[in-house]
């Protein structure tokens, strides 16, 4: 128990050791469907630097890569990304495109404006719930279970022993386990997944409504300057928008609405997200698509959401 408080309040933001060695600046430890890793990895490509990267597959996409040995060295609590700048730990996502942005101020700009809204947007903690008044991210994350659910449909079952076992948050992992074994059934009306969601729902449409309000006729949150806070608000529409729910909640936002088609033509995005999309992914939203039409929880749910 002691342990395990260390690790979640030591495992934020850089460390002082070194876990690797090496040649490159950069090492990012990613997934091509987390939402986290996709912002780190936007943030390196607009950076320009070169970095090694190394993917890391979760239970939704194929395997529990984040539970091998080497990977709990890097990483005890099982999550991505992790950064390295020069072999140097930086953990949570957040911390990482904040360390990359501070020591390129000329590149990504500095106010108070972008550390608002990068905040925002972003998944903070342990439990997404706690922070859903707060953060944007951690409602995505809420708002995530129908796609992980239909992911997770293709992963046999042999795999979650692996998963139960080692995972480091049973929680977790109990969750996960629970997604493949009821599917759509948990978000059944007064569920507590179902009442999480439409909770996610009403607070992520008052933090969009906020976003709305701040961008005005401004190309990026913060002006002219494209910052990191854009770079979370990206991965979190385009999150949305594979969940299938991005045009309800921002249809009558029109700054946001013209703010994303300014983001989705960045280089940024097409190469790290929508060019880069994998089959696992790409098999999930079209499964989770399908089953809009014809599942009854799932229908229900989405009803409920938006009520
Ligand atoms: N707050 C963390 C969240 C990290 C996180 O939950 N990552 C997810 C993917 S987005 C993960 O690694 N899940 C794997 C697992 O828990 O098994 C961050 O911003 O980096």
């Amino acid at each position: 128990m002691k342990k395990k408080t260390l690790i979640n309040k030591t495992l934020i933001g850089k460390q002082d050791y070194k876990i690797s060695n090496f040649n490159q600046e950069w090492v990012l430890y990613h997934n091509e469907f987390s939402l986290c890793s996709r912002k780190v990895r936007v943030c390196l490509e607009e950076l320009g630097d070169a970095y090694y990267a190394s993917h890391i597959h979760l239970i939704e996409t194929k395997d529990c890569e984040n539970l091998s040995k080497d990977f709990l060295k890097i990483n005890p609590k099982a999550t991505v990304p992790v950064l390295l700048h020069n072999n140097y730990p930086i953990y949570e996502s957040h911390e990482q495109i904040k360390y990359i942005s501070e020591l390129n101020p000329d590149k990504f700009g500095k106010s108070e404006i972008i550390n608002k809204w990068y905040k925002k947007g972003s998944l903070v903690g342990d439990d997404p719930l706690t922070g859903i008044h707060e953060y944007a991210g951690n409602c995505v994350s809420i708002l995530t279970q129908p796609l992980f659910i239909a992911m997770l449909k293709k992963i046999n079952y042999l795999k979650f022993f692996k998963y139960i076992l080692k995972h480091p948050s049973k929680f977790r992992s109990i969750y996960f386990l629970l997604f493949k074994v009821i599917g759509y059934a948990i978000l059944k009306k007064n569920s507590p997944s179902q009442k999480a969601a439409t909770k996610a729902y009403r607070f992520l449409k008052i933090h969009l409504e906020n976003l709305n309000s701040q961008l005005d006729n401004k190309k990026w949150i913060d002006g002219n300057q494209f910052s990191i806070a854009d770079i979370t608000w990206m991965v979190v529409f385009h999150r949305l928008e594979e969940l299938q729910i991005l045009e309800p909640l921002i249809s009558d936002l029109v700054h946001l609405n013209n703010y994303y088609e300014r983001l989705k033509e960045r280089n940024s995005f097409k190469n790290q997200i929508s060019n880069n999309q994998s089959n696992s992914v790409s098999i999930g939203i079209n499964e989770l698509k399908s089953d809009l039409n014809k599942n009854k929880h799932l229908i229900a749910y989405l009803k409920l959401l938006s009520e």
